[in-house]
């Protein structure tokens, strides 16, 4: 072939491939031209390879024509290439642009149930009066549950605190704890005295929910023993109490009652919260909420703790949620266990 009609070609093979350059729409088809028209198998590489079967004249003219066609091909590629990286760098920052004037979005904040925050404050109150916070079983033995507490097998009381039984490995059948009096004995069979200890925990019984009742919820337990302890500073601590979980008006009333574990004993009712003691629906028309049972520690249940015969003590037991009814005013104490969001966000 002669020489000018090499050049001629190669003048074709520059023009197709500018042509196929400035027509690339993109970073990846530009590579693709790349490869088609400077690749180990474009046609430029195949007229450089043979300039070595030319003559010197050829080759000197061929040779310098090879070089500024690749020379022309680079430049329209790297300006290309120029062109195309910042358009599509312009078109991301488009697409992911950030309007820095729309107004922050809030993450959603959960809140403590309202028996948590009740539970807490409860504990800090007895933390604040010298108590110490321990825990039990839930799932207990008949001994604990009742025996030890001076309820034997044929006790009345037993069927007051039915629950349910489950499968034990011994004789014996273990039960849901109906309350959290099992650990005044298993604190005393632990430690001697002087106890004062608040027992939180979940307690079961058998029991037809209704408004005021569930047949599992939760009580504080409280134990103080020591030399010298009277119904007074029974009465005491439970008027401090109420103060702190309540507010400073709070009024406590301690009416006579029974519990087999304790002599004397007594019910704490605090003011309703809705009628503030004149009688409405939601106290039965009575001004009070019964809140908890409480009582000196029966002489019983020292001796199965193994404790001397002089020493002196009282124990309360507190249902949380009816502290939570008193407190925030729920008229159904089933409210607080229906996961419904508007009612737990009200406590927000
Ligand atoms: C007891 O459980 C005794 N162990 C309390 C006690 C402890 C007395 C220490 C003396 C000395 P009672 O069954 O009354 O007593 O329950 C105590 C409190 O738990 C009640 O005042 C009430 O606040 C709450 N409670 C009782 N039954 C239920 C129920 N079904 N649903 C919700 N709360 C309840």
């Amino acid at each position: 072939m002669e020489s000018t009609e090499i050049v001629q070609q190669l003048d074709d093979i520059r023009r197709a491939a500018l042509a196929s350059i400035s027509g690339s729409p993109d970073t990846a088809s530009l590579e693709e031209a790349r490869v088609a028209h400077l690749g180990r198998k474009s046609k430029l590489s195949k007229v450089s390879s043979s300039l070595r079967e030319m003559s010197d004249a050829d080759r000197r003219v061929v040779g310098k024509t090879v070089n500024e066609v690749r020379a022309a091909i680079e430049d329209a590629i790297s300006s290309r290439l120029a062109d195309l990286t910042s358009a599509e760098r312009a078109g991301r920052l488009e697409r992911e642009r950030v309007d820095v004037t729309l107004p922050g979005r809030k993450p959603e904040l959960g809140l403590p149930n309202p028996l948590t925050s009740v539970l807490d404050d409860v504990l800090d109150a007895f933390v604040g009066l010298g108590y110490r916070v321990v825990e039990g079983p839930e799932v207990e033995t008949d001994y604990y549950n009742f025996q030890a507490l001076n309820i034997p097998e044929d006790h009345p009381a037993r069927s007051m605190w039915d629950t349910v039984y489950v499968q034990g490995e011994t004789d014996e059948l273990p039960l849901f704890r109906t309350h959290t009096s099992p650990m005044q004995v298993r604190m005393m069979e632990k430690e001697p005295p002087p106890v004062y200890v608040v027992v939180p925990g979940r307690v079961a019984r058998r029991e037809t929910p209704d408004a005021k009742h569930l047949a599992s919820f939760m009580q504080i337990e409280g134990l103080a023993v020591d030399y010298g302890i009277s119904m007074a500073d029974l009465a005491g601590t439970l008027e401090a109490f109420a103060r702190e979980v309540f507010g400073a008006s709070q009024k406590v009333r301690l009416r006579p009652s029974y519990f087999p574990f304790t002599e004397p004993s007594a019910e704490v009712d605090v003011l309703c919260f809705n009628c503030g003691g004149s009688g409405c629906r939601s106290c039965g028309r009575e001004g009070w909420i019964e809140l908890l049972g409480a009582g000196m520690v029966h002489p019983n249940v020292f001796k199965a703790a193994g404790y001397p015969p002089d020493i002196t003590g009282f124990a309360f037991g507190v249902g949380i949620e009816r502290i939570a009814m008193a407190r925030y005013g729920v008229e159904d104490i089933r409210w607080f266990y229906e996961n419904d969001l508007e009612f737990l966000e009200s406590f927000r």
